[in-house]
């Protein structure tokens, strides 16, 4: 009997241990940012700015989506801090004056010395510029001393078309799943009808797509800025309408309450949609962790399991725009939040990518590439 007591000792021992450890406050991390000025990247509207879509091609290379007219894609060298156009990806026919048209993201399918396959969703004006609809084109890259690129094929159109007078937000947001597939976020647009199961057909929802096969994964979603896969487990951050941000984790056919519930509140009267029951999420999946107030989230990248990020290695770090912020994550389990750190960059972040190096980069509303290392 003695040594069957001293084992379960031990065992006891080793939980109490990893229980104190658990609880230990993290320290936020120490951010060291540099900043490039890329303001010819910037997205500039009759309504205000914002910062290009980003996606990391190699160490040295990004592909922004944005300029003056949010239509175009260029590849921007890190070491000579210059960039290049590629070429125009949203028709001048398909776009209004205004900075929420613009790239919402770009994904790498894959890639070799002298080319790559992309993918880039959008908002796209239809029927005379009266309604928008999100579509997800696929491009092939081909890289050289005049890189150009080559439409593809349309994967993807999200239906309804939506009225352009009520479109807020398109989330668009691209991960990659393997060579030949990806997830997508399509959000809520600001659709009056949002409400109606019947109505709302692909908006508020999260798709797998590839070139020959759309599928519904979950519904439910407002607009979902932040998507990051890691491992078969795929997360999301979301805007709620107003406090109710959302950090989930997606669990295929599952319903995320919008516009039913939201741990936010509703807007002014005159607004597209009052959510049915707000301050609560009861009777629909749960989000792993939620803000009130609002912090405005946008790209959710896990941090490298080595480099400088300490106690934070591994974990979720999520972009912000009205917080301008970088807030770290940590999943003490795969579908539990442990601790949370805010940490102040001072600007409107809207697109974030980590660099193989294990630097993130941002790209901000002002119109700056931000270069951020971690230290503890
Ligand atoms: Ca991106």
């Amino acid at each position: 009997m003695k040594p069957r007591v001293q084992a379960i000792a031990a065992i006891t021992l080793v939980f109490a241990m990893n229980t104190s450890l658990a609880s230990a406050q993290l320290i936020a991390p120490k951010l060291s940012i540099s900043t490039i000025a890329t303001e010819n990247l910037q997205v500039v509207g009759s309504n205000g700015v914002r910062g290009a879509a980003a996606a990391v091609l190699d160490e040295n290379q990004l592909l922004l989506g944005g300029g003056q007219k949010g239509s175009h894609l260029y590849l921007f060298n890190l070491s000579t801090k210059s960039d290049q156009l590629l070429g125009r990806v949203i028709p001048a026919s398909e776009r209004i004056n205004d900075a929420r048209f613009a790239i919402t993201d770009i994904a790498v399918l894959s890639k070799s010395a002298t080319s790559a396959n992309l993918l880039i969703s959008y908002p796209s004006l239809r029927k005379n510029g009266n309604c928008v609809v999100v579509k997800l084109d696929s491009y092939q890259l081909t890289l050289g001393s005049k890189p150009t690129i080559t439409k593809g094929k349309n994967w993807f159109t999200s239906k309804p078309c939506v009225p352009i007078s009520a479109v807020q937000h398109a989330a668009g947001r691209l991960a990659v799943i393997d060579n030949k597939t990806t997830y997508l976020t399509v959000g809520d647009l600001g659709y009056p009808k949002i409400g109606s199961k019947s109505a709302r057909g692909d908006l508020g929802s999260i798709f797998k797509v590839s070139a020959s096969k759309i599928e519904k994964i979950s519904t439910g979603h407002r607009n979902q800025q932040g998507i990051e896969l890691i491992s078969n487990d795929l997360y999301i951050s979301e805007h709620g309408p107003r406090g109710g941000d959302e950090l989930n984790l997606i669990k295929k056919g599952a319903d995320y309450g919008w516009p039913i519930v939201t741990y936010g509140q509703a807007y002014s009267s005159g607004d597209y949609v009052r959510p049915t029951r707000a301050g609560t999420h009861d009777g629909f999946q749960l989000p792993l962790y939620n803000w009130v107030p609002s912090v405005a989230p946008t790209e959710l990248v896990q941090l490298p399991a080595t480099g400088k990020w300490g106690a934070w290695s591994s974990q979720l770090v999520m972009a912000t725009l009205k917080e301008q912020a970088l807030i770290f994550i940590q999943l003490s389990s795969k579908d539990k939040v442990g601790q949370v750190a805010s940490v102040d960059v001072g600007d409107r972040i809207r697109d974030l990518e980590l660099l193989p190096d294990g630097r993130l980069v941002a790209t901000t509303d002002s119109g700056n590439l931000l270069l951020i290392s971690g230290g503890q």
